[in-house]
């Protein structure tokens, strides 16, 4: 039946340990693990010698159809999701943002219908709160209660930022329901000021997008998010670190013993600010986001070895892309240019060849932070986020030597740029499984629109949120496969122990 596969002699990835093991799949579950299993005749198999089986990705930060800066994302919940799979990520996470005057509800209700029937891969939502009211706080309740909702995400920088009072009752509300609390930390009314100057400088054109905010609005606004939630005991996300300062307020707030969880980019690990290296305007504005890629080269090795420590936790992609005529509704201003930038399709293998090829994290720990991390933190392990029996048949066999070379030209998004252009990438997916399903093939990407389902994130517990149950998730710490390039320049200042 072709309910039935099995994939026999690959090398099984978990967090913390590597096995040889076959897998059977019926129904899109993972129903036996092991040698020699005793299946049903006819069941199609796949042989993953010399490849290893990894949890297929979960991305926990994807704005896919997303109206922002007064257009919208080319890539939809379609082109986004068959993306996430070419590249060996078979779940990804979206964020709700309600539009002005929308309630979290309709705008949930929104999100669903733009999603369900295009989607290729499971999804959960995130919900954003660009406002903080009583009506806000009640729908909170409800879509924790109702909806599958346990992540709320609060903006400090943006016309739509909470102020510190309006983040400590949001962040007091989600403590209450058992939620967890994202911020986009970077200091929004600094960025304002420092805008309005280097515009006033004569200073219009894209780098002026990192000059007006500087790794050090990230920290401090890393730093006061961490004090807030601490005082109301509310576990805390981090999403897109994406400086060294950053990451070091991150590893002071879970050294004094912090719930704080840190998920830097795809995006941060692969490049570095492109300030005055790109001389035409689309290259440049194809590199802006926000909080910016840093000038520094130094950047991305240091975050990743970040995430070998475990001061940082997962890796998302932030994928929110534009074609070349929306990044031109800032050519005369930068604050204009839509922010965001590719990611879904390549993170897989950006992390592959700067972690694990580079020889800083191991094969174990790819997989705790590009899937098992984010199934734990948002309570879906171990549905996904992990190879065991009972586990959705989200399966990636990947061949680590392989090498392919990332490009605009090839790859599957709908966007007409790729920050990773020119890119090798050794860890390449020979075969991509979603609930069951063989997806890609022998390079084939055979994807099926709307197969995917929305995926409950239940809280972890209503009302009275539990400390040990957080204890618990506090991802292993697998440490470097071999000695890192140089972590010990960093070890005084991330030192956790
Ligand atoms: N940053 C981006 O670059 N894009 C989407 C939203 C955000 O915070
Ligand atoms: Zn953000
Ligand atoms: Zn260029
Ligand atoms: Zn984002």
């Amino acid at each position: 039946s072709q309910n039935r596969l099995l994939i026999k002699n690959g090398k099984v990835v978990t967090e913390d340990d590597v096995f040889d093991e076959d897998v059977y799949i019926e129904d899109g579950i993972i129903k036996q693990m092991g040698r020699n299993l005793i299946i049903p005749g006819g069941t199609r198999v796949i042989d993953a010698r010399g490849n290893y089986l990894l949890p297929g990705g979960i991305d926990p930060h994807t704005h896919f159809d997303f109206e922002f800066m007064g257009t919208r994302s080319v890539d939809d919940f379609y082109t986004g999701t068959k993306s996430a799979i070419a590249g060996g990520t078979t779940m990804i996470i979206d964020f709700v943002f309600p539009k002005e005057g929308e309630s979290l509800l309709d705008a949930f209700y929104e999100y669903r219908r733009k999603a369900d029937g295009k989607v290729c891969c499971d999804y959960s939502l995130h919900v954003c709160l660009p406002t903080w009211s009583a009506h806000v706080q009640r729908d909170m309740e409800t879509l924790c209660k109702e909806h599958g909702v346990n992540s709320f995400k609060m903006f400090m920088a943006y016309d739509f930022m909470l102020d510190d009072g309006q983040l400590y009752s949001a962040f007091e509300q989600c403590q209450k329901l058992g939620a967890i609390a994202q911020v986009h930390a970077e200091n929004g009314p600094v960025i304002a000021k420092n805008a309005e100057r280097l515009l006033a400088q004569g200073i219009t054109g894209p780098e002026g997008h990192e000059l007006s905010r500087p790794e050090e609005l990230e920290a401090e606004a890393v730093n006061r998010a961490c004090v807030i939630a601490k005082q109301v005991d509310c576990p805390l996300y981090v999403v897109h670190v994406m400086s060294r300062s950053a990451a070091k307020k991150v590893a002071e707030a879970r050294d004094d013993g912090g719930r704080v969880y840190g998920e830097t980019l795809a995006a941060a690990l692969g490049t570095y600010g492109a300030r005055s290296e790109h001389e035409c305007f689309r290259h440049s504005a194809g590199h802006v986001l926000s909080p910016p890629l840093r000038p520094d080269p130094a950047t991305p090795d240091c975050l990743m070895t970040c995430l070998a420590l475990d001061v940082l936790q997962l890796t998302g992609s932030d994928n929110c892309t534009f074609n070349k005529s929306q990044k031109e509704l800032g050519i005369e201003n930068f604050t204009k240019i839509p922010n965001g930038v590719n990611g879904v399709e390549d993170r897989m293998s950006v992390v592959w060849e700067k972690g694990v090829h580079a020889g800083i994290i191991s094969p174990s720990r790819f997989v705790a932070v590009t899937s098992t991390n984010a199934a734990k933190i948002f309570n879906l392990y171990p549905k996904k986020g992990c190879i065991a029996v009972g586990s959705d048949a989200d399966i990636v066999v990947w061949n680590g030597n392989a090498v392919r070379t990332i490009s605009a030209q090839t790859h599957h998004q709908a966007v007409d740029f790729n920050i990773f252009e020119g890119m090798q990438c050794h860890g390449v997916p020979e075969y991509v499984i979603v609930s069951g399903r063989v997806c890609l093939e022998e390079g084939q990407l055979r994807v099926a629109e709307g197969h995917g389902h929305f995926v409950d994130t239940p809280v972890f517990a209503p009302y009275v949120y539990e400390p040990e149950k957080m204890a618990e998730l506090k991802p292993t710490r697998n440490g470097p496969a071999v000695p890192a390039v140089e972590p010990l320049e960093l070890e005084d200042d991330f030192r956790l122990m």
